[in-house]
């Protein structure tokens, strides 16, 4: 499939011409061809957006939730199709791909919904005055995405940012721009006027950069690696953009010995694994209180070694192809690592080769264990099928070593005892912690990390927020 650019509505090729390829990670083969776009490109997307933007940021509400409902209802529509263009191009089993297209059209539709709902505030004062905080749209807006879940990710910035009244320039992973390429016929589809979604396809250096550079692109929405995202601040901060960063993790998953462990362990199974473990929320440090620790490490071996791994088209599938050769390489470089700091492998450990996909890039799901806390496998995002468990005796030393990274993103508790629960809560330095779940997603609260994870919240009022400028209106009485 070769893909084109969206722009003012259009389908176009780069202006240069230049192309990319596009890989089928399954197969390792390349299958389709990506424009290979630049500054110039980004700055016609930049126009159009601009030109289009008097119009949609005066639609009124219920005209862009209309039309936001339409792209919900265009997504619902293609679903099989995406799910399977998702899959070819990123590697997921198609089960899950289907089942994040059921999210990318729910972004639409809760978004829509908010654009109805999103209200001014009103201070008084006494009889002294009234203050009115009026928030504008920014203008055009840059919304930059990865390749883990490339629809589910995309729409998640690009459906505020619209429902806010902004027009986006948009750019989806070079290695997962399929379903994005899809995205903008659905919305031409939907009614969405030209210009107010254009997306550009290339390079992360090239556009990805031309976009955070541009000087009228006001504000910037990143989800991808911790080093993109700092140099992305170095470059937007100078120029006084705002700016949200999603960036990696390295989650604690802390299992207490009074935890419902049935549910614990089949959890973390998924937690530790789902999409080939990059998800930026995936646990990655496992800590087991020491008296349930070998029960609790056999039954996630067994487990996670009967676990499918292979051609994400078939059903049985669990574990798919990992994204891409040098993310491939780079998981496995952090295997061999792990072994040099004296880790044991439980399970997993190399790289397979399926037959008929002997070329794609497909990694056993590993358990990796003795590792020491400060090991640098324990410390860096490897962002694969790769886990590290360990003991633990008490709260404070679990505590300490769960918050010892430089990362903040997320973290599973389990423990049936609630005072526990919210004391462990209230002390983990991450953004999000799940006691008894895991990515149980309530689109309305607060999505980010702290520390090394990030700057700023999406998801709800926090990315409508986000995405407008408060104006106050100070009326003396
Ligand atoms: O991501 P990049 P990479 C983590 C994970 C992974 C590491 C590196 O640990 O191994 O990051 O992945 C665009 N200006 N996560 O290098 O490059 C790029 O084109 C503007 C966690 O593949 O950060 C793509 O669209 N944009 C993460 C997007 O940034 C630039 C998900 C993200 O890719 C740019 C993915 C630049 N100079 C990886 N350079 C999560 N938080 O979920 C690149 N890009």
């Amino acid at each position: 499939m070769n893909i084109q650019n969206y722009i003012n509505g259009d389908m176009c090729a780069a202006q240069l011409g230049a192309v990319l390829d596009n890989y089928n990670p399954a197969s390792g083969k390349v299958y389709g061809t990506i424009p290979n776009s630049d500054a110039q490109d980004v700055s016609k997307a930049y126009e159009a957006a601009a030109a289009a933007f008097p119009t949609w940021s005066n639609t009124p509400a219920e005209e862009r939730f209309k039309v936001m409902n339409a792209i919900a209802e265009g997504i619902d529509n293609l679903r099989d199709a995406l799910a399977l263009a998702e899959s070819n191009d990123q590697g997921k089993p198609l089960w899950l791909a289907k089942n994040e297209m059921i999210r990318a059209a729910q972004n639409f539709r809760f978004f829509a919904t908010a654009a109805m709902q999103f209200a001014s505030e009103s201070h008084a004062m006494e009889n002294r005055a009234i203050n009115y905080t009026l928030r504008t749209p920014i203008g055009v807006v840059g919304c930059i995405s990865p390749w883990n879940l490339p629809l589910y990710l995309f729409t998640w910035k690009i459906a505020p940012a619209l429902a806010a009244g902004n027009c986006v320039v948009a750019k989806p992973s070079e290695f997962t721009p399929v379903t994005a390429a899809m995205l903008g016929e659905i919305c031409t589809a939907a009614g969405l006027p030209n210009g107010v979604l254009n997306i550009v396809h290339g390079l992360g250096a090239t556009v990805g950069q031309a976009i955070v550079e541009h000087p009228n692109i006001k504000a910037i929405s990143f989800t991808g690696g911790t080093a993109t995202g700092k140099h992305i601040s170095s470059v937007a901060g100078p120029m006084f953009k705002k700016v949200s960063l999603e960036l990696g993790g390295k989650n604690p998953n802390i299992i207490f010995a009074d935890a419902d462990l049935d549910k614990a362990i089949k959890t973390t199974v998924n937690s530790s694994f789902m999409n080939q473990g990059e998800i930026c929320l995936c646990g990655s440090r496992v800590f087991v209180e020491r008296s349930v620790y070998g029960q609790v490490k056999d039954a996630l071996v067994k487990a996670v070694s009967e676990m499918k791994v292979g051609d994400p088209l078939d059903p049985a599938t669990r574990v798919g192809a990992i994204v891409s050769k040098p993310h491939y390489e780079k998981v496995l470089g952090y295997i061999a690592l792990a072994k040099e700091e004296g880790a044991t492998v439980l399970c997993g450990g190399t790289a397979l080769h399926p037959e008929g996909l002997e070329n794609g890039y497909y990694i056993a799901p590993t358990i990796l264990e003795g590792l020491s806390a400060s090991a640098r496998c324990n410390m860096e995002e490897i962002f694969g099928p790769v886990i590290s468990i360990m003991p633990f005796d008490t709260e404070e030393e679990v505590l300490a070593m769960a918050n010892a990274t430089d990362y903040g993103l997320a973290a599973t508790v389990w423990t049936e005892h609630l005072t526990r629960a919210h004391r462990v809560a209230a002390q983990l330095q991450m953004g999000i912690v799940w006691v008894n779940c895991w990515l149980l997603r309530d689109l309305r609260t607060p999505f980010g990390g702290v520390k090394s994870s990030g700057v700023g919240r999406e998801g709800g009022w926090e990315a409508m927020r986000f995405f407008t400028e408060p104006k106050n209106v100070c009326i003396a009485l």
